[in-house]
C-alpha cells in the first residue's frame, strides 16, 4: 500500500512541477488560466459560450481548451464565439494533467491571450486533485444536482476559488435549497465566493469573465484553508507528512470517500470543518502518462482578434 501511496504522491508532485512551470510561462506573457470543474452536464459548456461571446463584445483576447473523454460537440458549440477554441480528446483519463495541457498548447495559443478557460472533463473527482497551472480554480454546481454535492465532493468544493451555481431558471422548479447548499460549501471552504447563473436566462453572466479578469490582475483571489493533496497545506494548523498525509487540528468531522471506477483512483480523504483539514490520500497507480491525447483545433468561423 505504502508503495502505491508514493507511486500517487510521486505522479501528484511531477504534475504540481509541471503546473508551477507553466502557471510562471504564462504568467510571463500575460496569460491566466481558468479551470472549469463540474460534473457531466452541469452547464459548463453552456456557460462558457456566453462568457466568450462577451470576452469577445468586450475585445479581451481569451482561448478555451475543453476536454472530454469522447466527441467534439463541446468545441464545436464554444467555436461559434469566435474565439479560438481547442478540444482534447483524454482517451480513457478522467482528468487534465498540467503536462498534457502544456503539450496541447505549444504552438497553438495565440501570443496575445489573456485569459485561457479550460474546461476539464466532466466529474468531480480525479480532475480535483490535479492542478493545471490556473489561477482561478472553478466548480460548477447545477440546481438539479443536489445540495448536499460540496460535502460529498470536499477535495473539488475545498479547492475552488469561485464557486458557481448554474441553471437558477429551473432551481424553483427543483426545489433547489440556496441556503443549504451555501451551509454546505462554507463548511468545506469557509469564505469562498458563490454566484448564481443562469447561461439560459443570462442571471450573473459576466462574473466568471470579472472574476476572471481579477485573478490575471492578482487581485481578490479566494485562498482555500484546505491544501491540495501532495502540496505544503495553506493552512497553518495542518502538516504535511512525507508518507502523503496531511494532518490539521480543529473542530467537526467530515468523512468523505471519492472514487473513480473508470480511472483506477480510489481517493480516501478525511475533512474537517473550516478550520481543519485531516487527509489521507490513497490510491492505486495514477493513470498518469496520459498520452498525447488527441488533438483538435477548431478554428473561429470569424477571427476577432
Ligand atoms: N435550464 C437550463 N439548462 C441549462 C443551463 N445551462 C446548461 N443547461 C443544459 O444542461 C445540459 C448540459 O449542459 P452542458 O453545457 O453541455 O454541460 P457540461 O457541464 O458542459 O457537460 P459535460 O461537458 O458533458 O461535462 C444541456 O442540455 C444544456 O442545455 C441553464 O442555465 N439552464
Ligand atoms: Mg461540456
Amino acid at each position: 500500500m505504502c508503495r502505491v501511496v508514493d507511486l500517487r504522491q510521486a505522479v501528484l508532485a511531477k504534475n504540481d512541477g509541471a503546473a508551477r512551470a507553466l502557471r510562471d510561462g504564462l504568467a510571463a506573457r500575460g496569460t491566466t488560466v481558468v479551470n472549469l470543474l463540474s460534473s457531466p452536464g452541469s452547464g459548463k459548456t453552456a456557460l462558457l459560450e456566453r462568457e466568450l461571446l462577451l470576452a469577445r463584445e468586450r475585445s479581451v483576447p481569451v482561448a478555451a481548451l475543453t476536454a472530454d473523454l469522447a466527441t467534439e460537440n463541446d468545441a464545436r458549440r464554444l467555436a461559434r464565439s469566435g474565439v479560438p477554441v481547442k478540444q482534447v480528446l483524454t482517451d480513457g483519463l478522467c482528468h487534465l494533467e498540467a503536462g498534457m495541457l502544456a503539450r496541447h498548447l505549444d504552438g497553438w495559443l495565440p501570443e496575445d491571450t489573456r485569459l485561457l478557460f479550460v474546461e476539464n472533463v466532466g466529474n468531480l473527482v480525479c480532475p480535483a486533485s490535479y492542478d493545471l497551472g490556473e489561477s482561478l480554480r472553478v466548480v460548477l454546481a447545477s440546481v438539479t444536482e443536489g445540495e448536499d454535492k460540496p460535502l460529498k465532493y470536499p477535495t473539488a468544493f475545498g479547492l475552488a476559488q469561485l464557486v458557481v451555481v448554474t441553471k437558477t431558471d429551473i432551481a424553483q422548479a427543483v426545489a433547489f435549497d440556496e441556503a443549504a447548499f451555501r451551509a454546505h460549501v462554507e463548511r468545506v471552504n469557509p469564505g469562498v465566493e458563490i454566484v448564481m447563473t443562469s447561461a439560459r436566462e443570462g442571471q450573473g453572466l459576466g462574473l466568471l469573465l470579472d472574476r476572471a479578469l481579477a485573478a490575471g490582475a492578482g487581485s481578490g483571489t479566494h485562498t482555500p484553508v484546505m491544501a491540495r493533496g501532495q502540496q505544503t497545506p495553506r493552512h497553518e494548523a495542518g502538516h504535511a507528512h512525507g508518507d502523503g498525509h496531511l494532518h490539521g487540528h480543529g473542530n467537526g468531522h467530515l468523512h468523505g470517500h471519492e472514487g473513480d471506477p473508470g480511472s483506477g483512483h480510489h481517493h480516501h480523504q478525511h475533512g474537517a470543518g473550516p478550520a481543519h483539514t485531516h487527509g489521507h490520500t490513497h490510491g492505486r497507480t495514477p493513470d498518469s502518462d496520459p498520452g498525447s491525447g488527441a488533438d483538435h483545433e477548431h478554428q473561429p468561423a470569424a477571427q476577432t482578434r
